[in-house]
């Protein structure tokens, strides 16, 4: 008997092994979904009629020492390689960590389920929320448990599952400024949708505009609207970088892109003694 299995409704929510890593499986009248307890990792929401609106590699480990590859990982107090420490795990330690499942809410009308998970990473305590219902709503709370100001850095790093990741165009990012990573070139805003035609590693910032993610091939479109996040990264591997991704298919670049909502770099967040930050967003699907 595990602790978690309090929570288990049949039928609707269950409790299954993937590799290592516990997940729970959700069914509700409109959608289904899968997280895992490793990472608070929300690897798939899938709304009723509709393909998964989330992207996790075929080639994903599912081991305790690894970050799931795809779904929504969740990169704190660091993102990307940590500044200090060249052995510390890139985008930080709470994807790899084992958060405890605090509650599972069915809603009534079997319409949604809420899951809380919380997480201790002194001098933070997290608190992550995440509703799979008509739309899938994700929000994470920090709180500087210390007696002193502390800076932190998050991004909810969503891959997205396209048609072909050439058929699509991103919406929202016009008015942005923004960091090539790959050239270390800060642009001004370009005024027009990003499509994809070679690697792109981009941090927007200072923009907390909705974002949609139009998909020709598939006929629909992903809205996320974001809170608490000033900035996007919008990212694709590509040919090479995919081909150097242990966890990641040499042929699965076309049919994902990551648009997460973040605050790193210059829009990191600095917190002071007992205070608490919240960020979120809603992802919904419509047809065009
Ligand atoms: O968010 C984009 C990015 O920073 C890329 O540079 C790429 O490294 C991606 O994150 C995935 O990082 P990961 O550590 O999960 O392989």
């Amino acid at each position: 008997m595990k602790y978690w299995d309090r929570f288990q409704v049949p039928n609707r929510i269950q409790f299954v092994k993937f590799g290592d890593l516990n997940a729970c499986e959700i069914t509700t009248d409109v959608c289904t979904g899968r997280i895992f307890l490793h990472g608070a990792h929300v690897a798939s929401y899938r709304p009723v009629n509709e393909r998964d609106l989330l992207f996790t590699s075929q080639s994903s480990a599912f081991a305790p020492d690894r970050p799931i590859r795809g779904g929504v990982p969740i990169c704190f107090p660091w993102f990307a390689a940590n500044q200090n420490d060249p052995q510390a795990p890139a985008h930080g330690t709470a994807r790899v960590s084992l958060w405890e499942l605090q509650n599972v809410q069915l809603a009534e009308e079997h319409q949604s389920v809420a899951f809380t998970f919380g997480l201790a990473l002194p001098p933070f305590r997290l608190l992550y929320e995440v509703e799979f219902g008509p739309a899938l709503k994700i929000r994470l709370t920090v709180t500087n448990t210390s007696d002193q100001t502390q800076t932190f850095e998050v991004a909810l790093h969503s891959y997205f599952s396209l048609s072909h990741v050439q058929q699509v165009e991103v919406l929202g990012l016009q008015k942005a400024r923004f960091l090539d990573q790959l050239s270390g070139t800060l642009y001004p805003p370009v005024q027009r949708a990003i499509r994809f035609t070679q690697e792109t590693d981009r941090i927007y910032y200072d923009t907390t505009d909705a974002i949609q993610i139009v998909d020709s091939g598939w006929g629909r479109c992903i809205q996320i609207e974001k809170f608490g996040s000033p900035s996007t990264v919008v990212w694709n591997p590509w040919i090479e970088k995919s081909q150097r991704m242990s966890d990641f298919g040499d042929n699965e670049w076309p049919h994902m892109c990551c648009v997460e909502t973040a605050a790193i770099r210059q829009n990191q967040i600095e917190l002071p003694p007992d205070e608490s930050h919240t960020i979120g967003a809603t992802h919904a699907v419509s047809h065009i």
